[in-house]
């Protein structure tokens, strides 16, 4: 892949898995520079990150998901990197699966490619019964309001280009924020692709999803989607962000 490229590693309380999500990264190609933005850690996250040689932002307090992994756009934006993969620091993605991502931004097929647990009817991946009901049912939404289809609209396994980058550093939704972020793509009028990936189950520490909360959210992201499509977007022009 030409051009530099940054893995935005979004963490929060990850200090026994950061390191090896580190480590995978740079096996899979020493060339990638990885940030990890730790969200507020309670725990060593920030040093055991330093430790296996990622740069760490450190955000003073914990202030989820969306703002975490917006920094670290922030940062590929700053820092002048062409591509930036997002991977979480909890180990689920398979960095040796980067590839598959980068490939379509190589020849410039996409702006966003989207690993995506549901393209590949034989996966395993057996989410509890309230995610698997709202993942269907974002699978549906989205598609729809992105005239595309679209399976996996949780996913924060991508590679986005430089006009993705400055987009998601400008402007990144919180709580749950892939929904939104897809429409926000499409919005802007950026081409979005999903290619097929597995992805492992959670080996240390708890998800932030319980059952009451999907239901929450379900009823959160499906108003916050509405919105977005009635908001007025301009496509983004780099310059603007200098
Ligand atoms: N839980 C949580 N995770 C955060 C936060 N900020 C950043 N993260 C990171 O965001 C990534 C995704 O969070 P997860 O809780 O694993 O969400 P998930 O992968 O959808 O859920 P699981 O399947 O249970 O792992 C992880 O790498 C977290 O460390 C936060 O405020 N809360
Ligand atoms: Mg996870």
């Amino acid at each position: 892949m030409s051009g530099r490229i940054v893995a935005v590693v979004p963490a929060y309380d990850e200090e026994a898995a950061i390191g090896a999500v580190v480590a995978e990264i740079h096996a899979v190609d020493p060339a990638i520079d990885v940030v990890v933005v730790d969200d507020g850690s309670t725990d060593a996250t920030s040093a055991a990150a330093a430790a296996a040689g990622a740069a760490v932002v450190r955000l003073p307090f914990n202030l989820g998901i969306g703002a975490a992994v917006q920094t670290g756009f922030r940062y590929a934006l700053d820092h002048g990197y062409d591509v930036a993969v997002r991977l979480d620091g909890d180990g689920q993605h398979d960095a040796t699966e980067l590839p598959k991502l980068l490939g379509p931004l190589e020849r410039d097929e996409a702006d966003v490619v989207t690993g995506s647990r549901f393209r590949d009817a034989d996966d395993s991946y057996r989410p509890p019964l309230g995610r698997r009901l709202g993942i269907t049912w974002f699978a549906k939404l989205v598609s729809l309001l992105a005239r595309q289809r679209v399976t996996d609209t949780t996913s924060g396994f991508q590679a986005l280009n430089r006009r993705a980058i400055a987009l998601f550093a400008r402007d990144y939704p919180s709580d749950y924020p892939e929904v939104e972020a897809t429409v926000l793509l499409i919005k802007h009028r950026l081409r979005l692709l999903e290619v097929p990936v597995t992805m492992r189950e959670r080996e240390h520490g708890s998800s932030s999803i319980t059952f009451l909360r999907s239901v929450y959210y379900a009823f959160k992201v499906t108003l916050a989607l509405l919105v977005a499509m009635a908001r007025r977007y301009a496509v983004p022009s780099e310059e603007a962000h200098r």
